[in-house]
């Protein structure tokens, strides 16, 4: 008789008891060995640029390397410039298959962000540009070292602080982006590189006139 392939193991998901959000962490989504290979794979041959930011006049480098991968038709535009997404890879496309499965979403682009150590960080921003949809569905991939990541609600301003270590799958979806900011701190602690892929739905049809990457 035919043996049928037992299915993989869902890996442990914890649900955030926040108001206003659906937020999930799955810890390990990635095995400790396949996370440190992408980690290394990613390092290497993503085509990773140091973008700047205009504000008030002045011209500043964005604090992290940057690229912009995902389906043909999700450009996004930002200072001023329309950037064209980068193909999928093997490992982005395996990743985004892992993230489609355990959230239950749908991704056409990803944004890659490389935090060299401490002295790279994200500011407060939430992902609800409108070409994101009146719902955003967020899944956030970290490779590399563990970084503290806040989440602050917006009116009642209550901060929830989450360790997003390596191989860790973060879901923010439903209302989150409207109720919630959140950020990735820059540290005094000498920390090593740390790869986050944000995989999003981006409207073809909708193009912004400030997009994700603008933020210190
Ligand atoms: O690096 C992270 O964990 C957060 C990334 C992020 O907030 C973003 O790409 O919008």
């Amino acid at each position: 008789m035919p043996t049928r392939p037992l299915p993989l193991p869902t890996p442990p998901c914890l649900r955030l008891e926040l108001p206003d959000a659906d937020v999930r962490l799955w810890p390990r989504a990635v095995g400790r060995e396949r996370a440190d290979a992408l980690f290394r794979s990613l390092r290497a041959s993503v085509d990773w640029q140091q973008e700047h930011v205009v504000i008030f006049g002045a011209r500043r480098l964005v604090p992290r390397l940057v690229a912009w991968h995902g389906d043909p038709d999700t450009r996004y535009v930002y200072s001023g410039t329309a950037h064209e997404p980068l193909a999928w890879t093997a490992e982005l496309l395996e990743l985004r298959h892992l993230a489609e499965n355990l959230t239950g979403h749908r991704y056409n682009s990803v944004l890659l962000n490389l935090y060299r150590d401490g002295r790279d960080g994200m500011g407060w921003h939430a992902d609800d540009e409108p070409e994101l949809g009146a719902e955003p569905a967020i899944a956030s991939v970290s490779l590399g070292a563990t970084r503290r990541f806040r989440l602050r609600h917006r009116t009642l301003k209550s901060v929830t602080d989450l360790e997003l270590g390596h191989g860790s799958l973060l879901s923010m979806a439903g209302p989150t982006q409207h109720h919630y900011v959140h950020a990735v701190p820059k540290t005094a602690r000498p920390v090593g590189e740390r790869i986050n892929l944000t995989f999003r739905c981006v409207s073809s049809s909708a193009l912004a006139g400030a997009g994700a990457l603008e933020r210190g």
